[in-house]
Order: structure tokens, then sequence, then C-alpha cells
């Protein structure tokens, strides 16, 4: 699929159970000609039926005495990953570990990086990036509603809902494009009603499935609030004086924060994170860009969000920029007016909208109390078959719900937005599945895993 080399090529090893001292020790060895390394190091006994345990010992040193070991041989394509791969289990022990691994390494194999092993499983087609990603969340299961949300997608449900949805749109798409290709005349978008009923079916199932999500916010992990708004709305002054401290610069140059500057705000009996982020705006540059998207792809999930506006500013500017927000952002965020202190009229629009100053002080404390009422909203039930999202695929599935919302809004204005709309949503999906995720992004997911997974 991608890179031949990444997928069984070379072969790569890693303890797969807890680091010595412990009882047992489990190795795994992955790729290519994994059984004829392991049989090079064995003083007796050898590997040569696929999933049956074999009782060898391992030679792992010149002069050391033979290890006693319990080792597995998984053909190509039975395994895990879907290579050649060897289980060893042996007594645990860092002298050991250390001496096993060097032969191993000695015989011209690698130690895996994190999540490399899921990784190959992902690459060979195994499973796909939604199972490959839910490795990490069973591992970090909280508690057994965690487990079993994150089991319902390690066992690929979260998968097949995907690939449902995908199917959907394009078969629509599809549809569309007969339209496109082969008529001699214009073509005419779809009447509302005909639109209606090609799209209402593929919304129904992506709400349902966002809806599978159902996480109590005061759950695992401390909730976060996100500061977003434009360069100089005063955000990292509103979180120095949220948290009383000067943990970001201020200045009254335009895109002083360039990169996610994190707090922590304590009442006694809850703590909230809060996090600063650069101003949204159109990057200049490269660095910029990165930057402002690593800032956009934190806003997913349940964060609270705090958006921020220079309260100096006049009503109608302050409307467009808030018409312009995201839709995830639009729908949950606090609105916060700053600059209280130099306040010339009213805006009496935003009666809702928390005034503070952060040069004195006034409206920071009712705006604080306010987050943490806020982050302490019934978390709502726990839906009986939730699933575990990750923040990534959370946000992908925001993203294909407002470009289908764009793609009805904008049907009227001809066939071809229509269809360009909708791929735009089938693309975010693929990025769940896995066929369309960049490798960077891969690079990310899983460099937090840990290794042997
Ligand atoms: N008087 C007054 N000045 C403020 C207030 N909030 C922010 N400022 C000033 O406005 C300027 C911009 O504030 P920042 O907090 O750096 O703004 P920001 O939103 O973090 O800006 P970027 O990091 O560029 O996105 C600074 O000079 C602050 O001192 C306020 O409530 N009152
Ligand atoms: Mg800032």
């Amino acid at each position: 699929m991608r890179d031949p080399e990444s997928t069984g090529g070379e072969i790569i090893f890693a303890l797969s159970s807890s680091p010595p001292p412990a009882r047992v020790m489990i190795l795994r060895l992955d790729g290519e000609g994994s059984m004829g390394l392991l049989n090079r190091c064995l003083s007796s006994g050898s590997l040569i039926e696929p999933r049956t345990p074999a009782r060898v010992q391992l030679r792992w040193g010149q002069s050391d005495f033979p290890i006693p070991a319990v080792a597995v041989f998984w053909a190509k394509g039975k395994s895990w990953t879907g290579n050649e791969g060897v289980e060893l289990f042996l007594p645990g022990g860092q002298p050991i570990l250390e001496g096993v691994l060097g032969r191993f390494a000695d015989e011209g194999a690698r130690a895996a990086t994190p999540g490399e092993f899921t990784r190959r499983a992902f690459l060979n087609g195994k499973i796909d990036l939604s199972r490959a990603e839910s490795v990490a969340t069973v591992i970090e299961a909280e508690d057994r509603t965690a487990l079993a949300a994150a089991r319902r997608v390690l066992s690929g449900e979260l998968a097949q809902n995907i690939d449902a949805l995908s199917r959907q749109l394009i078969d629509i798409i599809a549809l569309l494009e007969a339209g496109l290709d082969f008529s001699e005349q214009e073509v005419e978008s779809p009447s509302g009603e005909a639109l209606e009923q090609l799209l209402q079916p593929a919304e129904d199932a992506l709400d349902a499935l966002l809806e599978r999500r159902r996480w109590p916010r005061s759950g695992p992990g401390v909730p976060r609030v996100l500061l977003w708004g434009w360069p100089n709305a005063g955000k990292s002054s509103l979180l120095n004086i949220l948290v009383g401290e000067d943990l970001a610069i201020t200045s009254v140059e335009a895109g002083t924060t360039t990169d996610v500057v994190r707090g922590l705000l304590d009442n006694g009996d809850q703590a909230l994170e809060i996090l600063d982020l650069p101003g949204d705006r159109e990057p200049g540059g490269e660095i910029e860009r990165l930057a402002l998207k690593r800032a956009r792809d934190l806003i997913c999930g349940d964060d609270a969000i705090l958006w921020v506006v220079d309260g100096r500013r006049s009503v109608d500017s302050i409307k467009a920029e808030y018409q312009q927000l995201p839709e995830d952002i639009k729908d949950r965020c606090l609105k916060v007016l700053t600059h209280l202190d130099q306040r010339t009229h009213l805006h009496e629009e935003f009666g809702e909208a928390f005034w503070v100053s952060s040069s004195d002080g006034e409206g920071v404390n009712s705006l604080r109390s306010e987050l943490f009422k806020t982050v302490q909203l019934d978390p709502g039930e726990i839906h009986s078959a939730a699933l575990r999202f990750t923040r990534r695929q959370w946000h992908l599935l925001e993203r294909c719900k407002e470009s289908l919302q764009r793609a009805r809004r904008g049907a009227m204005a001809g066939p071809e937005l229509l269809v360009a709309d909708l791929r735009e949503a089938q693309q975010w999906l693929s990025e769940i599945s896995g066929e369309a995720t960049p490798e960077e992004v891969l690079d990310r997911i899983f460099a937090k895993f840990c290794l042997g997974k």
C-alpha cells in the first residue's frame, strides 16, 4: 500500500510485556526471515510449525548459559501485522533482555519504533487506521466503560460505519456525476426534494455515529478550555490573568503567540487546563501554517471554547467574525469581550458575553466561575454502544458534517459544487480509515504508542 520497506522488509524487535524485573518477558520479532533469525540463535530446539509453541534454548552470548524459552512462529499473512513473526516467552531480567536483543541486532534486526507493529498491521491492510488507533485507546482506558467503548472501535465498529457512510457518499457522487458526464444539455441541480432524499440518509447516519461519542465531560483527564480568536484579541493576557501567572508573552504586535501555551486553573475541587492558541488568521508562511494547523487540530472533542474578541471593535465586525467561525466552535463557545477598561460602547447584541479586563482584572472572577460551571455540566448519558473516538476522529467526523451541510446549502449553485463538497466530505472519512491520511499524520499517531505495540 505505502512504503514496502516499512511493511516487513526489515526484521524489527521489541519487548511487548512490562519491562523487567518480571517473571516472564514477551519479545516480538516481525518481518520476513524472523523464524530463520531466531533459529540461528538457538542452541537446541527449532521453530518449524507455525502457531505451535516450541520449547527452545536460546544462545545469547559467547560464554553465557543458554536460556530456556518458549517460541511461537507466525507465518506471513497469519500474524497480527500480516508479516512473518515470532513471539518469544522467556524469563524476565534486565541482563537477559539486553543480551537477547543485542543478539537479535547482531543478526541484522533492529529495534521497533513506538507503534511500529500496529503501523505494519495497518500498512499491510490487516486493520484500518481507526482500529489501529484504538490499540492505544484500549491500553489507555481508565475504566470499564472507556474500555468497552475503545474495544468497539478495535473490533471494527467505527470502521464499518465509516465504510458504509463512505459508500453512501460515493453512490450519491456517482449519481450526480452520471448526470454531469452524459447529459448533452445543461445539467440542472437536483430539486430540493431530490436532494433531500439523496443527502438525508447520509446525514442521519453521520449524526447517529456522532451521537455514539457520548462521553462524560468530567470523565477521563482534566477538562480543557481553549482560547480562540483573532490575533491581538487578548487571549494570552486572559490566560495570564485567569491563572494568575505570566505564562504567555503578550504584546501589541499581532501574532505574538505562535505555539500552544498551557495553564492550569484549580479551584480546590476541580482542575481545568487552559490552552492559549495562536490567533486565527491567514498564515503568512510555512511555519505559521503548521502552527495554526496544530491549533486548529486541537479544536475538537469535548473541550470548552472561549471565543475571545477585542471588545473595542464594532458590533458589525464582531458579528462578521462570528459568522466565519467553524461550526464546531460556534455551537459551544462562551463569548468573551476583552478591554472592558477601555470600553467605548455597550454591545447589547452580545448580552450573554462576558466582559473582562486583563488590565485591572474586572470580570475575570465571574468568567472563572462560569468556566468551572461549564465543564461540570451534566455529562449526559453514556450511549450504551458508545465508541471511544480519538480527538482526531471526532474532529474529522465534524469536518465531514460541515462539508455535508455546505453541500446542502450550496446545492443551488450547481451540481459541480455539490459534487466537490461531497467529495470533500468523503475525503474526511478516508482520513479516518487511513486511505488518505498523510504520512506525517501517521507519524504523529503512531509516535504516541508505547514501544512493543
Ligand atoms: N487595556 C487592556 N489591554 C489589553 C487587554 N487585553 C489585552 N490587552 C493588550 O492587548 C494586546 C494584545 O494582547 P495579547 O494578549 O497579546 O493578545 P493575543 O490574542 O494573545 O494575540 P496573539 O498572540 O497575537 O494572537 C497586549 O498589548 C495586551 O496588553 C485588556 O483587557 N485591557
Ligand atoms: Mg497571544
